[in-house]
């Protein structure tokens, strides 16, 4: 049985004492259930799917018609206060997933306003936000989501992420300069990273995707961060990109972050997560 109150169907029938056959023809005729999805596809019924079974069998219980039950049973959920969901990272990450398959972009803030109420930032970030990226991708890869559902999927969390942000080059910590490399378009990363190190004090100049390394350097000598961070995910960089980032690490404290991060001579390689190595660079900078 899944975790986090989650029900398949066998649990809710045997738990509701209906059948799995007519929990389906409730779920299909009067959208009496509202499942989410096990990452195997599995449909997957909440604590307040079996309440509406319960309502929906009392109903049944005084005789009324089944689509009467049915509509009664929605509304008695919504005059009734509903016991919280499940608050777990997982079950968040599902109705994320759910929402944002579905296209559904004010269910998916609203899944991210109590992912933000119920965890720090650091936790939403690294439990719900970027697992459900990576889950993303190896869905796309395996052809379980499509080209459309990823961009609007990331085109929501990059605007709520960067909601967040807003006020985050205010106060009196480090300035952190970020960017990233030319070519390169993957920024959730490097937002997140900027995110989890405003939260430890930072300032964070963003100056976002595919960033030339001439602007990044001229912008460096103006502002003169603690600390400078390109980004790079998915891209090789070219190799007369080089001397560019050599130069760039002389004159500032320079770190290459993500997975294709290649090694350059006085730089920093920042080969973790966002949260983890904004963690690491914080206690690093204060010693
Ligand atoms: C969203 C997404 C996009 C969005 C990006 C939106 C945006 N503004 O960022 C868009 C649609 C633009 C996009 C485009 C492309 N994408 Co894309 N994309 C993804 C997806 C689904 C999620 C990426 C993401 O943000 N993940 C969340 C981050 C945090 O996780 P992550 O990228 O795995 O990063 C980990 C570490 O690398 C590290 N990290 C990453 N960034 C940073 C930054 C810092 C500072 C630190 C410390 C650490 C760090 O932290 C993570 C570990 O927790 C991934 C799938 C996946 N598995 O991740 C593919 C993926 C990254 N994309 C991929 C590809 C191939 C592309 C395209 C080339 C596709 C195409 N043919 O057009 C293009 C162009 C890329 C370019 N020129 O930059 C590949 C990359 C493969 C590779 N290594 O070469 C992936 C892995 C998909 C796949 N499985 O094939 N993509």
């Amino acid at each position: 049985m899944p975790g986090d109150g989650l029900l398949r169907i066998g649990e809710l029938s045997r738990r509701s004492g209906v059948s799995p056959e007519r929990l389906r023809a409730w779920e299909r005729r009067y959208e009496l259930l509202r499942p989410t999805r096990s990452p195997g596809g599995l449909r997957l019924y909440s604590q307040a799917d079996l309440a509406r079974v319960r309502l929906m069998r009392r109903h049944l219980d005084t005789g009324l018609a089944a689509a009467e039950a049915a509509a009664l049973a929605k509304q008695d959920e919504v005059a009734a206060p509903t016991p919280p969901a499940a608050l777990s990272p997982e079950a968040l990450r599902h109705e994320l997933a759910d929402a944002l398959d579905g296209y559904d972009e004010p269910r998916a803030q609203a899944v991210l306003d109590r992912v933000l109420a119920a965890m720090t930032l650091d936790a939403a970030l690294g439990e719900v936000v970027l697992p459900y990226l990576h889950e993303l991708g190896s869905r796309w890869e395996r052809g379980d989501a499509t080209v459309a559902q990823e961009h609007f999927a990331s085109t929501v969390l990059r605007g709520r992420l960067l909601g967040l942000a807003r006020g985050w080059g205010l106060g009196g910590g480090p300035v952190a300069l970020l960017a990233c490399a030319p070519g390169e378009r993957h920024d959730l990363g490097l937002i997140a990273f900027g995110l989890a190190l405003r939260a430890r004090g930072w300032r964070i100049v963003f100056l976002g995707a595919d960033t030339p390394v001439e602007t990044t350097a001229a912008a460096g000598d103006e502002l003169q961060p603690h600390l400078i961070v390109l980004a790079v995910v998915s891209i090789t960089l070219p190799e007369a990109v080089s001397p560019a980032l050599r130069a760039l690490a002389r004159r500032h404290r320079l770190a290459l972050a993500g997975p294709a991060a290649p090694e350059v001579a006085g730089a920093l390689v920042l080969a973790g997560d966002p949260i983890a190595e904004a963690a690491t660079l914080t206690e690093l900078i204060a010693s």
